[in-house]
């Protein structure tokens, strides 16, 4: 299989203040990929910023806001800054090209525009792209469960945080940690224990459900629910609703002195970010909660 093989189709916004280029490049990337089109800097941002496309064909000079200061805004932005920006300008000396790399361009297509070089110039970057991607979930997700581990748990902690803290909303945390997993492992082999946590992940995953929710693997056989937007209510809600989720299972576990069955226990921690809190704070409440659910007799959750 070559380069060329590879699915690459995508969708891609094309700016440019004159129509005719913009038919140009419609022409040359129609019917292999999706073409949105802008036909100022403004307006290039809002779609940049609504429509999320995989690419994007920037005009340098543009009446208003330009081509630079297009792509210093897409860099400034957390949502846009990873979407690759091929310049297509009839600017050409080395001094305009290095200017568009400096501000963060991954090409420069010189005009006029030959159709199939542009055609080409796109797999390429749209290739990098999805490899770039693919590279991050996985830095992003535990091998065993595929659910979030504790790299990308730090990170949405860190942001959502800072999100509840501008919009004055509650963050609620549960730790949940699976009882007498040393016994289940003991008893069933190592490999039957890796296979309770990728269960016990996807459980986690059906009822922790809405966009912002995350579901990680803490480390070993303890996961975290992050619940930006939720108070404590909602999450004493989720808890029961995966106590009942992980009672249809029915995974055996003959040798727990607590249950037939395996059972997990949780902390559940509600803050107000807000002042000098620190989001390590939530944490080592939703921890401190866990530990008293361990204490009391595991299968339970305290908040
Ligand atoms: P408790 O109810 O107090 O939580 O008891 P426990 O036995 O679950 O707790 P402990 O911390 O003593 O043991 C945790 C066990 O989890 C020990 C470890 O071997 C197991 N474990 C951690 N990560 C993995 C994993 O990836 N796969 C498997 N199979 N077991 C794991
Ligand atoms: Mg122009
Ligand atoms: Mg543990
Ligand atoms: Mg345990």
């Amino acid at each position: 299989m070559s380069w060329t093989d590879l699915a690459v189709n995508g969708r891609i916004l094309v700016v440019d203040d004159a129509m005719e280029n913009i038919q140009v490049l419609n022409g040359a990337l129609e019917g292999e990929h999706e073409v949105l089109f802008a036909m100022s800097g403004e307006k290039a941002l809002e779609l940049a910023r609504g429509q999320r496309p995989d690419l994007i064909l920037l005009d340098a000079i543009m009446p208003g806001m330009d081509g630079y200061a297009v792509c210093d805004a897409l860099r400034a932005g957390p949502d846009t800054r990873d979407i690759p920006v091929i310049f297509v300008t009839a600017l050409k000396t080395p001094e305009d090209e290095t200017r568009a790399l400096a501000a963060g361009a991954a090409d420069f297509i010189s005009k006029p525009v030959n159709a199939a070089v542009v055609r080409a110039r796109v797999r390429t970057h749209l290739t990098i792209k999805r490899q770039s991607d693919a590279l991050r979930a996985l830095t992003l997700t535990d091998g065993l469960t595929q659910v979030a581990n504790r790299r990308a748990f730090d990170q949405r902690l860190e942001a959502e945080w800072r999100r509840c803290e501008r919009a004055a909303l509650p963050i609620s945390l549960i730790l949940v940690d699976v009882d007498h997993f040393k016994a289940y492992n003991d008893h069933y082999g190592h490999q039957a224990g890796d296979a309770c946590l990728v269960r016990v992940g996807m459980a986690l995953r059906r009822v922790a459900g809405r966009p912002q929710d995350l579901v990680a693997r803490y480390g070993g056989e303890e996961f975290a629910i992050l619940l930006p937007q939720l108070d404590a209510g909602g999450a004493e809600g989720l808890a029961m609703r995966l106590q009942a989720e992980l009672a249809l299972l029915e995974i055996e576990h003959a040798t727990s002195p607590t249950s037939p069955w395996l059972t997990v226990s949780m902390g559940i921690a509600q803050m107000a970010p807000a002042g000098a809190a620190e989001p390590a704070a939530l944490v080592e409440a939703a921890d401190a909660r866990l530990y008293l659910a361990k204490r009391a007799g595991r299968n339970c959750f305290r908040i």
